[in-house]
């Protein structure tokens, strides 16, 4: 999978959902040796990779570190570059929520923004010592969202080359992340590369996103938040090819380059909850189908319409198109949450989270 140099790598943002899939991943097809930099924050949580660690073997408990470390802090930043002495950094550490974007942007500044900066200063320094042998395969890669693309009317779909336009404090989060990322390749010769993708579902996502949230809400008999007139569209993509595509533009993508990748499986929100609803109605059947427990509930502020990733680049170049139809990754994404509702339980509760209502604040 990648050039057999490569030996460590530096993931920030492990203890997330996208960052557990490519570690688990990488445990399975990689020899690497993988440093973890994660702050453990409210939605981080090992226990995927604790899993797949045990279920593979003891002998690869040495292969996951996790390194305790808030990228605000631009020392212990430092500190775990330097100690992980990686060959390839995957920045994926960003707060993720809109909704909580809404309600608290300063977090999401602080982290996405400055925490991107630092992480940006200590690898350049870091990259500038190396040998020039180590030089020659080092790599930067920043993992971002369509969002910072903004919205897209009914027709066309995100390319590589669309203007960045983001609209929540969340996307400008991201779009700045980005701008940095660049310009650190453009200026100081730092080599990255980044890739902007639509939105995941899968395994262990915190709950408070789309898909997990209808799941538990319509397990539970609650009524399913559906926002403004249901007919906002996403472009969903499973985790499972969201992590392969990041691990092949790790080891392939090009030199300042971006890659968009995306799910091809574009659905409005309300088709979604339908969907989950009709899986809920044959595992878990009630009196009354679940769709009845469908509640309309006031817009989200700035509500993207409709988000489409074009992923014709990735595919030109190294042939990657996602492999999971919607509708099977969608059925086995519900069974997971209802076998794991006390992992979800559990998250929730550290995370002082409850389920309701948040991003109203105008
Ligand atoms: O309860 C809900 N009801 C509802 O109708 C929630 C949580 C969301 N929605 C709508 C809002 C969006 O149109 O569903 C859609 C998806 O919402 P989110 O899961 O919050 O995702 P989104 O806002 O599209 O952003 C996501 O995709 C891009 C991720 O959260 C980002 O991290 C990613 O960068």
């Amino acid at each position: 999978m990648f050039n057999s140099k490569i030996k460590r790598i530096l993931i920030t943002g492990g203890g997330g959902f996208i960052g557990g899939e490519v570690i688990r991943l990488l445990l399975k097809e990689s020899n690497l040796q993988i440093f973890n930099l994660d702050k453990i924050g409210y939605a981080s949580d090992f226990t995927g990779i604790n899993n797949q660690i045990a279920n593979l073997g003891k002998q690869y408990e040495n292969r996951h570190k996790i390194i305790h470390a808030d990228l605000t802090n631009y020392e212990q930043t430092e500190d775990a570059i330097l100690k992980s002495d990686p060959d390839l950094i995957l920045h994926l550490a960003a707060e993720s929520h809109v909704d909580r974007s809404i309600d608290n942007p300063r977090i999401f500044i602080n982290n996405n923004i400055i925490g991107t900066y630092n992480l940006l200063e200590a690898s350049l320094k870091f990259y500038l010592n190396l040998s020039d042998e180590r030089k020659s395969f080092f790599k930067f890669h920043h993992i971002s969202t369509d969002e910072v693309f903004g919205a897209l009317g009914f027709e066309g779909k995100f390319s590589e080359t669309t203007r960045y336009d983001p609209r929540s404090p969340y996307s400008a989060s991201k779009a700045s992340s980005d701008h940095l990322v660049s310009s650190w390749y453009h200026t100081y010769g730092l080599p990255t590369v980044i890739t902007n993708c639509s939105n995941n579902y899968g395994p262990w996502q915190f709950p408070e996103k789309l898909i997990p949230n209808v799941i538990l809400k319509s397990f539970y008999n609650q009524k399913i938040p559906l926002y403004g007139d249901g007919k906002n569209v996403r472009d969903w993509l499973f985790v499972e090819d969201h992590a392969e595509a990041i691990l092949l533009i790790a080891s392939k993508g090009r030199i300042g380059e971006s890659y968009c990748i995306g799910g091809d499986s574009e659905k409005n929100n309300k088709e979604v909850v339908l969907a989950i609803c009709e899986v809920m109605d044959q595992i878990k059947p009630n009196n009354k189908p679940h769709e009845s427990l469908i509640n309309y509930v006031q817009d989200r502020p700035g509500h993207d319409f409709r988000y489409a990733i074009d992923f014709n680049k990735i595919y030109r170049e190294f042939g990657w198109r996602p492999k999971f139809s919607f509708s099977e990754s969608l059925e086995r994404t519900v069974k997971w949450y209802l076998e794991n509702l006390d992992w979800c339980e559990k998250i929730k509760n550290k995370a002082n989270y409850d389920g309701s209502r948040i991003g109203l604040k105008k």
